[in-house]
C-alpha cells in the first residue's frame, strides 16, 4: 500500500472519523466535540439567512437547511453536523396542525387527551418528507469525511408538546394522561415511535452517519414512570433503527436519575447533562456506554480560563469512559459569543491529541 497523503484521505469516510469512532469505543486521535444547537441563534450568519424565514417553513427548504447546518462547521471546526432541522418536523409532515412561535416554542392548535385525538397522527414515510431526503444527501456531499447526525424526538417529549399543546414545566397534562388511561398513552407513544423511527431512518437512508433521540424533557419522570410508560417506546425507536449500522445517542435534560435505563434502550452513547459529573454518570453506566458531554452551556459566559479548567477537567474525566464525545450538558445558548465556541473546539483537539 503506498502511503501518499492523497491515498491516506481516499480512505477517510465518516464511518472512520473521530465521532463516529469514539461512539463505538474505538481508539481516536483526538476527542470528537460537537455542540447541541450549534447551528441557531448565536451565529450571526445564521441570523442573516433566516431573516423574515419562518422556523418551520426553513426546515423544509433544502438549500437553507443545507447552508444553515453547514454554518457551524466551517466557523467552528466540529467533528460533526447537525442536520437542521426541529423534533416537530415529522408531526407537522403527517398533518398535526402546530407552528414554532418565536421566543416560544412548538404550538399544537389541538392538543391531543382523547382518543379521538389521536386521529391527527398517522405513520410517516419518506413520500412526507422528499425534501429531508434532499436536504440530507445535499449536505453529506458537502461534509466529505465529517459526519452527519441525523435526530428525532423521543415519544415522551414529542408526546408532552402534543399533550400540552406547547411548552411546558410541569408537563401535568402529559402524566395526568399516562397515569389516567395508559392504554391511550400506549397507544400515543407507539405511533410516535413509529414516526420518530421513520424520521432516522430517512435520514440515515439519505447518507446521515450517527443520530441521536432527544428525550429532553424525560427527566421531569421518576425511574418507575419511565419503566413503566416510557422506555419500551424509546427501545422500539432505537431498535428500529439498529440495522441501519449507525450508532445511536441518546440524550435528555436531568436525567442522572435514569442514565442507565436510557442506555439500556438501545443507545450506544449517553448523553450527559451538566448536572451529573461524567464521572458519576459512567460508574452508573457500569461501562458499558460511550458518554457524551456535558459543559454547562451557561459557563460559557465566563471568564475563558474558567472556561478552560472546566474542559480540561470534563476531557480528563472522559479518559475513563469506552469512548467519549464532547459536548455541552444542553444546547448553546442564543447569547453566547461563537469565538469562545471555536475555541472550545481547539482546545479539546489540542489536549486530547493522542
Ligand atoms: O427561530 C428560531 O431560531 C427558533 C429556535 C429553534 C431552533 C434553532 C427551534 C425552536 N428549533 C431549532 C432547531 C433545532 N431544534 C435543532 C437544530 C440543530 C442544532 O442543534 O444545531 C435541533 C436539534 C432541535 C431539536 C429540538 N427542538 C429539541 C431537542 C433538543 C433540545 O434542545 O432539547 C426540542 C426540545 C425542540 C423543541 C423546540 N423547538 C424550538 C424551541 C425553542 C424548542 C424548545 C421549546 C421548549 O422550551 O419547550
Amino acid at each position: 500500500m503506498g502511503g501518499s497523503p492523497s491515498c491516506e484521505d481516499a480512505r477517510v469516510t465518516p464511518a472512520d472519523s473521530a465521532l463516529v469512532r469514539a461512539a463505538r469505543g474505538l481508539p481516536v486521535a483526538h476527542a470528537p466535540v460537537w455542540f447541541m444547537r450549534q447551528a441557531g441563534r448565536s451565529l450571526p450568519e445564521y441570523r442573516a439567512v433566516r431573516e423574515g424565514v419562518a422556523m418551520l417553513e426553513s426546515c423544509r427548504r433544502p438549500e437553507l437547511v443545507t447552508e444553515i447546518t453547514l454554518q457551524p462547521v466551517r466557523r467552528h471546526d466540529v467533528d460533526a453536523a447537525i442536520f437542521f432541522s426541529d423534533i416537530v418536523v415529522p408531526l407537522q409532515a403527517v398533518g398535526v396542525d402546530l407552528d414554532i412561535v418565536p421566543g416560544v416554542g412548538p404550538v399544537v392548535a389541538r392538543p391531543i387527551r382523547s382518543r379521538a385525538d389521536l386521529a391527527q397522527l398517522r405513520d410517516l414515510t419518506a413520500e412526507d418528507v422528499p425534501d429531508i431526503t434532499e436536504s440530507v444527501r445535499a449536505i453529506v456531499a458537502e461534509l466529505g469525511a465529517r459526519p452527519l447526525i441525523g435526530f428525532a424526538g423521543a415519544p415522551f417529549t414529542l408526546a408532552s408538546y402534543l399533550v400540552e399543546g406547547g411548552p411546558s414545566k410541569n408537563h401535568e397534562h402529559t402524566k395526568a394522561l399516562m397515569h389516567g388511561d395508559p392504554e391511550l398513552w400506549s397507544d400515543l407513544c407507539a405511533q410516535l415511535a413509529q414516526i420518530s423511527g421513520a424520521f432516522l431512518r430517512i435520514q440515515v437512508e439519505a447518507g446521515a452517519s450517527a443520530i441521536q433521540l432527544f428525550d429532553s424533557w424525560v427527566g421531569a419522570l421518576p425511574r418507575r414512570d419511565y419503566t413503566r410508560f416510557v422506555m419500551e417506546h424509546s427501545a422500539a425507536v432505537l431498535s428500529g433503527v439498529a440495522d441501519l449500522d449507525v450508532p445511536r445517542i441518546h440524550f435528555g435534560v436531568g436525567t442522572g436519575e435514569l442514565l442507565d435505563l436510557m442506555g439500556a434502550a438501545g443507545a450506544d452513547v449517553v448523553g450527559v447533562d451538566y448536572r451529573v459529573s461524567l464521572t458519576d454518570a459512567l460508574a452508573r453506566l457500569g461501562g458499558s456506554y460511550a458518554v457524551q458531554g456535558n459543559l454547562d452551556p451557561a459557563l460559557l459566559f465566563a471568564p475563558w480560563p474558567v472556561i478552560e479548567a472546566r474542559v480540561r477537567e470534563i476531557v480528563e474525566e472522559g479518559r475513563a469512559a469506552p469512548g467519549h464525545i464532547v459536548n455541552l450538558g444542553h444546547g448553546v445558548l442564543p447569547a453566547t459569543d461563537p469565538d469562545v465556541l471555536t475555541r472550545v473546539v481547539a482546545l479539546v483537539h489540542e489536549i486530547s491529541a493522542r
